[in-house]
């Protein structure tokens, strides 16, 4: 348990003058006098007067406005801001607001800052207060708070001359009318979502850790109670010279719109936004690492809830450690990795580090990163780099990138990597490799890609983006069963007229016999002229043409097999407007049973390889057969029901795998054998296979399961959400497949969840490829990029179509020829075929 010292001081400005407010009144206006006067034939000067009362009533009226509201709108301007101290040394009694030390130094940084703010006219006019914070090591660093009032519309021009202060003070040092020495003023807007009159509560803890001693703060209630609503708290953390403070999260879960409660991070004491290391709100996966280090001995942590929706809130685990102020490092060899401080976890703010690599003389220094995780908010897409940095030839990296895309070749045997972090946001860093390769040969017996990727030669021009770039599909001469893109691509011939652009420049879209481009391509294939398109008219035959209609949108529709129905038997023209988190049918219920398909846990870029993260699929559930571990896999749909495929529960001789009583099902999985919580085990209470499913087509491969007794849901066990019949699930999209199938044919099943992206083919093609075994029930999906694919093990297990926020069941892993070949997609059962019959033995 924490021990929360003293609460500290609250923030009580000490006024260095009061605002004048000049609130001025216009005397009231004697407006009988304009009043007409009677006077019959004079038509020409009665309008005359009435158009002159009209102007003066309207003057008076802006004029009243101007005075009475305009200048009365005072706006109230809060800057944090922190200065150094430098002909001061730190004395522990400045730790304690309460000291006469600290008050005495208190009232010198006090008149410090009025005579800095006198020195700017703006700032001057509108400066109402300061009030010291606290003070920390080096040699003294004193935090502030200064509050401004200034007329509405002013605020910018205030931050501008604060900015300014900012610049200024670090090049002139500011001494004199005290008996301090200033320099290094940082300053920020208080963040205006901590500034809402709103906050009930106000909570202020302060830590000085102790050496070897590991602490713990927690937000109120945790975690048995949901943190409280409209509450500030900030927990200021110190340690020892020479520190840092280290801050690693065992848990957090807070709403997930940061605008409403949220966790900030400050590499300082007080809340100066240029010190925010990060902003942290919604679940995080307890698996996932989530360390902060400072820079220097202070850190602040605040926490801000506002009226709505209240979660456990975070427990943390506080201490300090030794600055390593040095992260050099000479490399040497034919190989060798290195990693940005404190990788996986979040480097510090202001550092810097230097990797010199010196591989054997004659040859050349490749690194390749296999983590790129550089990324400051807001600037996601600035290639200048601005903030943090690894620079490499010269050349300035950040951003994000997957992993080995970013590689990078010296010209001789030495490289420097340097790396750079600001003050502010800070990010996981990255992790790399390097290699001594041979400067003319830098991918021996490979491919080498334009982005430095070596990959194999046989994967070049065989339509699979297989570099990242594309670069291996240039300049291709393609073979017999390969299109010819105009670009100079190959694509393999079956992605030929299947309604997805896969040269990139539409050729293997081209006389596909398909509609004309001022055409509309009905569902039923049927072209019609685009000005039939919600016309109000069935011109397709089959409704498609009068589909999401924006006229339509509102109203009812005359219902086909396309429309989506209502619960009151209304049918509407949106598509797919079940669970999108907008009311669409009169009666609401499209947007009824929604509690599905969202995974607990924020998504994270540092679970590498095909693994899922834990909780990520949390409808997932493997199928054990008792005693005998992983058969294949099903999806939650409600607290009672699961789906599966109806080839899973054939009796196969003695093994009776259609009764219920030979299953045990496991919900909120990750790792096969690590059983304990949040893994809840369930019997079955019955098994029902759909009774149309055929053994040797595999048609209606579709099944469901009855739990003996309701699951109760959490963080990592969670329904999907299961498609209308309507819902349509477009050729292209990308959808996920998961399972602890094998993770090659013929090889042994996962241990951990895996999950892959594919994309949805379309059904005449696949039907090609797969040699006319498609029924209607079935669907298909495969990857571009090949070799990715679900394997034996896998089937049952669900193929999860993202659509807004929500997951949906589009498909049951069924079938497919071998695993994960060229031109074999998987084939899956479509649900929307079986939603009426999920329905109707479930219920649900
Ligand atoms: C199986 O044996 C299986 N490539 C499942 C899916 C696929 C192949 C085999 C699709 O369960």
């Amino acid at each position: 348990m924490m021990d929360y010292m003293e609460s500290g001081p609250r923030y009580t400005p000490k006024l260095d003058k009061e605002f004048e407010q000049s609130l001025q009144f216009l005397p009231a206006s004697n407006n009988k006098k304009y009043e007409k006067k009677k006077s019959p034939g004079k038509i020409g000067a009665v309008i005359g007067v009435v158009v002159f009362v009209a102007v003066v009533a309207l003057m008076i009226g802006l004029l009243v406005w101007h005075f009475r509201f305009r200048k009365n709108e005072i706006v109230k301007r809060m800057y944090t801001g922190s200065m150094k101290i430098t002909d001061q040394t730190f004395d522990n009694a400045y730790e304690d607001s309460n000291s006469s030390e600290f008050k005495a130094l208190a009232q010198q940084v006090v008149t410090q800052l009025k005579s800095i703010y006198s020195k700017d006219p703006q700032l001057k006019k509108y400066y109402f207060g300061s009030v010291v914070q606290a003070f920390s090591e080096g040699s003294v660093i004193a935090y502030y708070l200064s509050e401004f009032r200034a007329p509405a519309g002013q605020e910018t021009s205030l931050d501008k001359a604060m900015g300014n202060l900012e610049k200024s003070a670090g090049k002139v040092r500011l001494s004199g009318t005290g008996t301090i020495e200033v320099e290094e003023i940082v300053t920020s807007v208080v963040d205006s979502r901590m500034l809402t009159t709103s906050f009930r509560r106000d909570l202020r803890f302060s830590k000085h850790l102790r050496p070897n001693k590991v602490d713990q703060i927690e937000s109120p209630g945790f975690p048995n109670t949901p943190y409280p609503s409209n509450t500030v708290i900030q927990w200021q953390l110190r340690g020892d010279a020479g520190q840092v403070i280290q801050l690693k999260f065992d848990s957090i879960i807070l709403e997930e719109n940061c605008k409403n409660d949220f966790v900030k991070i400050y590499d300082s004491l007080v809340a100066i936004e240029g010190r925010v290391m990060e902003e942290l709100c919604g679940h995080y996966s307890p698996s996932e690492p989530l360390t902060f280090l400072s820079s220097g001995n202070v850190m602040l942590v605040t926490m801000a809830t506002n009226e709505e929706k209240n979660f456990p809130g975070f427990r943390a685990k506080v201490s300090q450690t030794l600055k390593t102020r040095v992260c050099d490092k000479q490399l040497s060899g034919s190989e060798g990795s290195f990693s940005s401080p404190n990788f996986p976890n979040f480097y510090p703010p202001d550092t810097k580090c230097a990797w010199e690599i010196q591989v054997p003389n004659g040859k050349v220094v490749k690194v390749t990163f296999k983590k790129f995780l550089l990324t400051e908010p807001g600037l996601e897409n600035d290639k200048n780099c601005p903030k943090d940095y690894v620079m490499i030839n010269n050349e300035k990296l950040c951003g994000d990138y997957d992993d080995g895309m970013l590689t990078r070749t010296s010209k001789t045997s030495k490289m420097t990597v340097t790396f750079h972090s600001d003050f502010s946001y800070v990010d996981r860093g990255f992790d790399a490799k390097f290699e001594a390769v041979d400067s003319t040969d830098p991918c021996p017996d490979e491919f080498e890609c334009k982005n430095k990727q070596c990959i194999k030669s046989s994967l070049t021009c065989d339509g699979w983006n297989d570099c990242g770039d594309s670069s291996d599909e240039l300049n291709c001469k393609c073979n017999s069963k390969s299109i010819s893109c105009n670009n100079g691509m190959c694509k393999p011939e079956f992605w030929k007229c299947d309604g997805i652009d896969d040269c990139g420049d539409g050729t293997d879209e081209l006389n596909c016999g398909g509609c004309k481009s001022e055409e509309f391509t009905c569902t039923n294939s049927k072209c019609v002229s685009e000005k039939k398109r919600c016309d109000g008219r069935n011109d397709c035959g089959d409704g498609s043409d009068e589909l999401d209609c924006p006229a339509a949108m509102e109203s009812s529709v005359a219902c086909t097999d396309l429309t989506y129905k209502c619960k009151n038997n209304k049918c509407i023209s949106k598509k797919n407007p079940e669970c999108d988190d907008q009311p669409d049918c009169d009666d609401g219920s499209d947007e009824e049973n929604c509690d599905c398909g969202q995974r607990t846990f924020k998504s994270s870029r540092i679970v590498g390889g095909q693994d899922a993260e834990d909780g990520e699929f949390p409808w997932q559930v493997s199928l054990h057969i008792k005693n005998g571990g992983h058969v294949c896999g099903a999806s939650l749909i409600s607290p009672t029901w699961l789906v599966t495929a109806a080839h899973c529960v054939q009796d196969e001789g003695s093994l009776k795998l259609s009764q219920a009583g030979t299953w045990e099902v496991y919900l909120g999985l990750h790792i096969q054998g690590k059983i304990g919580s949040p893994v809840v085990k369930k019997l079955l209470k019955q098994v029902v296979p759909h009774a149309y499913y055929n053994a040797h087509t595999y048609d209606y491969d579709i099944c469901l399961m009855e739990l003996d007794s309701p699951v109760t849901f959490s963080d990592h066990i969670k329904p999907i959400c299961l498609p209308a019949p309507q819902h349509d699930f477009k050729v292209g999209d990308t959808v996920w497949i998961t399972g602890w199938g094998a993770t090659r044919e013929g090889g042994v099943a996962a241990k951990v969840l895996q999950k892959a992206q594919v994309r949805l083919i379309n059904h005449t093609t696949c039907d090609g490829l797969m040699e006319g075994q498609l029924t209607s029930r079935m669907m298909c999906a495969g990857v571009l990029s090949g070799g990715v694919d679900a394997c034996q093990g896998d089937s049952g297990g669900p193929l999860s179509s993202p659509e807004g926020k929500r997951m949906f069941l589009a498909g049951v892993v069924s079938w497919g020829d071998g695993c994960a070949r060229r031109n074999k997609p998987g084939i899956y059962t479509t649900v929307t075929r079986f939603r009426g019959w999920i329905k109707e033995k479930t219920g649900v």
